[in-house]
């Protein structure tokens, strides 16, 4: 597909003429390129030689902007641009991933990247894993979040290190981050460097850290249709932990649902159930670790 430039954020309200009368509603602005290639009882007067960005449902009104190349839309840039910067910003960071790479691998260090919505309980598994932990292998915790130091200051009080990165307005951590926390922690000879990136389900899932695997955390009040709805967290993830087990008797959660939602989007998905609050769980996520 040829991209097109979001050039024009005109308002398309069919003001021009036509030889036949919309019924649908075309209240939203329009700000992409307007391609009626689909089936209609009418022809369009108006030349639209452009592909569509997204799909463009007369039925229900939905709108995708992920169908582009690009994968998502900003008002005013084209695909092949968003492309450019994406390939810029990715390339870049891809680099220092590999650089801090290296580094674990020459220090021996298990590191991991958790991830997940605001809330799902990282902070709290990695405090209790921590407690378990941390006598038997050495540990070390980066943990990133827009403002505060409150999860540092969590982790520190289990005696473990750790540093924290504000990202302020930014919505995950990069590799250039992690590599200038690195420099700030002890090292961790043969240890578990634990990151807890952003809550965010979504950008955290591009941003290579240099870790070794990226364990996606779900609690179970979320939701079991979150691997279809942020699949490219999941597809990244090695581990999928179920976390908030103790809570399922006051949800509706549907765990063998949740797990099928996960590993439609990863047939390769590791998943394990704890809760981080009782315990329940935590032998086996300290065996995946042990053998991570
Ligand atoms: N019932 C229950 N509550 C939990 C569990 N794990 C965490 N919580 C609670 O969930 C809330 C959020 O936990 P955090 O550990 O701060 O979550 P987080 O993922 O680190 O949050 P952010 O860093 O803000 O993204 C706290 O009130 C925890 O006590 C669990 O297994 N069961
Ligand atoms: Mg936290």
């Amino acid at each position: 597909m040829e991209p097109v430039p979001y050039d024009h954020g005109h308002e398309h309200t069919h003001d021009h003429p036509h030889d036949h009368h919309h019924d649908h509603a075309h209240l939203h602005h329009h700000a992409h390129p307007h391609q009626h290639d689909h089936a209609h009882s009418h022809s369009h007067e108006h030349e639209h030689e452009h592909e569509h960005e997204h799909e463009h449902e007369h039925e229900q009104g939905d709108l995708h902007y992920g169908k582009g190349e690009a994968g998502l839309s900003v008002p005013g840039m084209g695909q092949r641009q968003l492309i450019a910067i994406e390939m810029d910003v990715l390339a870049k960071n891809n680099l220092l991933a590999a650089h801090n790479r290296e580094h674990f691998e020459a220090a021996n260090q298990l590191v991991l990247n958790l991830v997940s919505s605001p809330g799902s309980g990282k902070t709290t598994l990695l405090c209790e894993t921590l407690r378990q932990l941390a006598d038997k292998r050495p540990c070390a915790v980066i943990e990133g979040d827009q403002q505060t130091s409150a999860d540092a200051d969590r982790i520190r009080a289990t005696g473990v290190p750790a540093i924290q990165i504000n990202t302020g307005k930014g919505c995950h951590l990069d590799a250039k981050m992690v590599h200038d926390a690195c420099h700030q922690l002890p090292a961790n000879e043969g240890g578990i460097l634990f990151i807890e990136n952003v809550g965010n389900l979504v950008c955290p899932a591009s941003f290579d850290l240099g870790e070794k695997y990226k364990v996606a955390i779900l609690s179970v009040t979320e939701g079991e249709e979150k691997p279809l709805k942020y699949p490219h967290m999941f597809a990244a993830a090695q581990l999928m932990v179920i976390n908030k087990i103790d809570l399922l008797p006051y949800v509706s959660f549907d765990v063998a649902r949740c797990i099928e939602n996960a590993k439609r989007v990863n047939p390769y998905i590791q998943v394990i159930q704890v809760s981080a609050t009782t315990g329940e769980g935590m032998e086996a996520w300290l065996s995946w670790l042990a053998s991570a």
